[in-house]
C-alpha cells in the first residue's frame, strides 16, 4: 500500500494476525486489527499472538456455545486486550453463520443490503497533493471524505478543500492531538461546516472532550476513548460527543459493538463504522456489522484497492461509482479467501487445541 499518515505517525504495511476457529464442521474467521507499535492503542500483534495463545484459546476451545454473544463474557477474566478478543470473537461469529448457513449479517441484526462508503486520506506531503488526494476519491463516488490532521495541519487544510471542492461531505479525524487548550483554535473549523471531529483530545479522555463541546459547534465523535459499553454510557451522560464511531477491535467483537449501537440508538446518537487499514476479511465483517439500522453515515469501509493489492481475498471489496459496498450473501463473511496468497504473506503459524 502507498503510505498512510495520522497524527502518530506514517504506516507502509501492514502486519495482522489472522485467528482461524474449527467448530461444527465449518471454520470461521477473524482478523486482529493491531498493529506492530502500541501508538493507535496499546496493543501490539506480539502481544496478542501471546494473549490469544495462552489465555483466550483456552477459554474457548473445545467448549459449547449456544450462541456467539456468549464468547465476549467467556473471556472476561482477561482484562483489556479487546483486540485480541475480537479476533478471536468475531471467528466464533463466522463459524457460527456459517453452520447455520447464513449470512453474518442475519446473525448479527443488520438489514441494509448495500452500506455507504467514505474514505480517510492521510496527512499528506503539501495541500497540492492534498488536493489530487481529494479529486481522486471524490471521483471515485465516496458519500464523504475524511482527513486526518494534527497541529500544523488543520484549517489551511479544510480551508483548501472547501475552497477548490465545494461543499463536498467532509470531517476531521486528530486521533487525539490536541488538547482543551487548543479548543479556540479548534473553533476556528466551525466555519467549515465539517460533519464531524472525530477524537480530537487525549485516547482516553471524555470529561475534556465534553468541556471541548460546549465551546465549539461542530460536532465532536469519539473513536478512541469508546473502548467499552461503560465508555460509551459517560461519554454519552456527559455530552462528550454527537456521534460515536464503531471499531469492533476496539471494543471487543461484534456483540459489544451491536451493545454501543443500541445504546447510541436510544439516545439518538448515530453511529459510523471505522477502519482499521484491515484486509479484505476484517473488511468483509466491518461491512456486515455496518448494516445495522443505526449505522446512518458513511463508514471508512474503502476498497480493498485503496491498501492492499491484492487483497487476501478474490475478488476484493468493491465500491460502486455511488460510493456503496455490497453486503455479501453467502454464508458467513461471505468472501473467497486466497488461501496462497495468505500463505505466501504468512511469517509464523500456531495450532492451538483443545
Ligand atoms: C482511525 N483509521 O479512524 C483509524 C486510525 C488508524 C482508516 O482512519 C495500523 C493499524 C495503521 C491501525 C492507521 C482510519 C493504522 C491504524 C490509522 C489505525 O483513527
Ligand atoms: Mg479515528
Amino acid at each position: 500500500m502507498a503510505f498512510f499518515e495520522t497524527s502518530f505517525g506514517r504506516v507502509f504495511d501492514k502486519t495482522f494476525i489472522l485467528v482461524s476457529l474449527d467448530g461444527e464442521g465449518v471454520q470461521g474467521l477473524g482478523e486482529c486489527v493491531a498493529d506492530v507499535n502500541p501508538y493507535y492503542s496499546s496493543e501490539t500483534n506480539v502481544g496478542a499472538w501471546q494473549v490469544i495463545r495462552d489465555f483466550l484459546a483456552p477459554l474457548v476451545l473445545g467448549r459449547t456455545f449456544a450462541d456467539p454473544r456468549e464468547v465476549f463474557p467467556a473471556l472476561a477474566r482477561v482484562r483489556g486486550h479487546h483486540m485480541a478478543k475480537a479476533a478471536v470473537e468475531m471467528a466464533a461469529w463466522d463459524l457460527a453463520a456459517r453452520a447455520r448457513s447464513a449470512p453474518l449479517s442475519r446473525l448479527l441484526g443488520g438489514s441494509r443490503p448495500e452500506i455507504a462508503s467514505g474514505v480517510s486520506i492521510g496527512i499528506q506531503d503539501s495541500l497540492e497533493d492534498l488536493a489530487a488526494k481529494v479529486t481522486t476519491e471524490r471521483d471515485a463516488g465516496y458519500r464523504r471524505i475524511k482527513i486526518k490532521i494534527k497541529p500544523g495541519w488543520d484549517v489551511a487544510a479544510v480551508e483548501m478543500i472547501r475552497a477548490r471542492f465545494g461543499g463536498i461531505p467532509l470531517m476531521v479525524d486528530a486521533n487525539a492531538a490536541y488538547t482543551l487548550a487548543d479548543a479556540s483554535h479548534l473553533a476556528a473549523l466551525d466555519r467549515f461546516d465539517l460533519l464531524m471531529i472525530e477524537q480530537p483530545l487525549e485516547y482516553d479522555d471524555v470529561r475534556d472532550h465534553a468541556a471541548l463541546q460546549r465551546l465549539i459547534g461542530t460536532p465532536i465523535c469519539l473513536d478512541e476513548s469508546i473502548h467499552s459499553v461503560r465508555a460509551a454510557e459517560e461519554a454519552i451522560a456527559l455530552g462528550a460527543c454527537r456521534i460515536v464511531n464503531i471499531k469492533p477491535g476496539r471494543l471487543g467483537g461484534h456483540a459489544e459493538s451491536i451493545r454501543v449501537h443500541d445504546l447510541c440508538a436510544a439516545h439518538g446518537i448515530p453511529v459510523w463504522h471505522g477502519g482499521m487499514l484491515e484486509s479484505g476479511i476484517g473488511r468483509a465483517h466491518n461491512i456486515h456489522l455496518a448494516s445495522l439500522p443505526n449505522f446512518t453515515l458513511p463508514g471508512d469501509i474503502a476498497a480493498s484497492r485503496r491498501y492492499f493489492v491484492p487483497d487476501l481475498i478474490e475478488p476484493g471489496i468493491e465500491v460502486s461509482h455511488s460510493g456503496m459496498v455490497t453486503v455479501p450473501t453467502g454464508p458467513g463473511i461471505g468472501v473467497t479467501v486466497d488461501w496462497d496468497r495468505v500463505k505466501a504473506a504468512t511469517i509464523e503459524t500456531c495450532d492451538v487445541r483443545a
